[in-house]
């Protein structure tokens, strides 16, 4: 781990009210992440979230089992038998003790005994919660999770299988004040980077060496990654939303646009900023950057407990309207029938105001949902308009209070002056 430890209170709460969603004598299964061959060695193991969420326990081939309430015990972890040859190649693996201070979990078994201790367990309680959300049966490989719902399907017909993806959503979308100070982490780690990148940032560079700075300063103050592939997208490359190339020259009259977040001890963050190569922007470039800056504080006031993420969108939809109409790039007559069958703003703002945003940077949540307090998401209005040659994305990450909200990147800088006095100042 490159963070001091987690108090384990917050994975014993997230179980607690894990299996108070359980129905009786049901159990569930949580599977940690396969690890994923490259050749002969793994990629980078990053831990199913889900699996992090209840256990804090980051190892390799770990699975935990969860009783609902009424049972006497409470949970067992499975983590990976250890032996010398392993440990010769990979190092020490987690003790029993130790998974025991991570998780706070007294019951540990070895990962070995997974599928012999489910089917002992089943003769009692036939009902058991999987995750097979919609994202796992995307997935081009059989996940865990598919792969033991099939193996429970064949052996044991009669039983219960239930997704366990609905619970974890409703949980993991409201945030524990532990975890928002893992988040803030992520966005100060963030905020570190940005600055750096306008103090180096110059034209003649490649979208790649911002990249690199992006690498060095989050790896350098012990953030595990970025918490996505970032973004550095120069002149009409930042109009391609999911850009992530990052090989092109920096033209001198280019603006930057840069996605990017720090992943701090399994947390996201995501940021867009939009930076002028030379360290000033255009007439144009302004022009476009203060309309999204204007919505973005006005997307951002709208973010409260009780707004549905839909509806909220959809203002958001007509104050961008207003701003294209000003900047000349539709007409009333666009407004009135629209452009290709679709809403006239759609041409140059064509995706969502926001996502949820926590262990996944792309977190549980939809767009159907009602926000509550203690929930986190971004605020990321956006112009794209490719015959001008770029685009601007601003975005933030918004935690909904009891009384509003706060922006927990209001330090990054996104005024056109501060970005420009601090590039001059290099
Ligand atoms: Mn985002």
């Amino acid at each position: 781990m490159r963070y001091p430890p987690i108090s384990n209170d917050l994975f014993a709460r997230n179980r607690a009210k894990f299996r108070a969603l359980l129905p009786e004598n049901s159990i569930a299964i949580v599977c940690g992440a396969d690890q994923v061959l490259r050749n002969d060695c793994y990629y980078r193991y990053r831990q199913n979230s889900d699996f992090f969420y209840l256990t804090g326990i980051e190892q390799e081939d770990s699975f935990l089992i969860l009783f609902s309430q009424e049972a006497n015990e409470e949970a067992i972890l499975f983590v990976r038998e250890s032996n010398p040859l392993l440990e010769r190649w990979e190092g020490k693996k987690l003790t029993a003790e130790e998974a025991t201070g991570i998780s706070r979990i007294s019951h540990i078994r070895s990962s070995q005994k997974i599928v012999q201790t489910i089917f002992e367990l089943l003769q009692k309680s036939p009902t058991v919660f999987l995750n097979r959300s919609a994202l796992q049966r995307k997935n081009q490989v059989l996940t865990r999770e598919i792969r033991l719902s099939k193996l429970l399907r064949n052996q044991y017909p009669h039983i219960s299988l239930q997704n366990a993806a609905p619970l974890f959503t409703q949980l993991r979308m409201i945030k524990e004040p532990e975890e928002l100070a893992l988040m803030q982490h992520a966005c100060n780690s963030t905020e570190r980077a940005f600055r750096t990148v306008l103090k180096h940032t110059h034209a003649g560079m490649r979208e790649y060496e911002i990249e690199a700075l992006l690498w060095q300063s989050f790896i350098g103050e012990g953030c595990e990654s970025h918490s996505f592939e970032p973004i550095v997208a120069a002149g009409e490359n930042s109009c391609y939303l999911h850009y992530g190339k990052n090989n092109a020259i920096i033209n001198p009259h280019d603006s930057i646009l840069i996605d990017f977040g720090a992943e701090y001890a399994n947390y996201a963050a995501d940021c867009t900023r939009v930076i002028p190569a030379s360290g000033k922007f255009t007439d144009r470039q302004k022009l476009v950057y203060n309309a999204v800056l204007r919505v973005f504080y006005f997307a951002r006031t709208l973010i409260t407990a009780g707004a549905s993420i839909e509806q909220y969108h959809k203002r958001v939809c007509e104050a961008m309207q207003e701003e294209l109409l000003q900047l000349g790039l539709i007409s009333t007559t666009d407004v009135k029938h629209g452009i290709d069958g679709k809403a006239a703003y759609f041409k140059y703002f064509m995706h969502n105001t926001s996502h949820f945003i926590g262990l996944d940077v792309h977190d549980v949540g939809s767009r159907s949902d009602i926000l509550a307090p203690n929930m986190v998401v971004s605020c990321e209005p956006g112009l794209y308009v490719p015959q001008w040659g770029f685009g601007v994305r601003l975005e933030s990450d918004i935690v909904v209070t009891e009384h509003g909200n706060y922006d927990m990147m209001a330090h990054i800088p996104i005024e056109i002056e501060e970005i420009e006095t601090l590039m001059h100042h290099a």
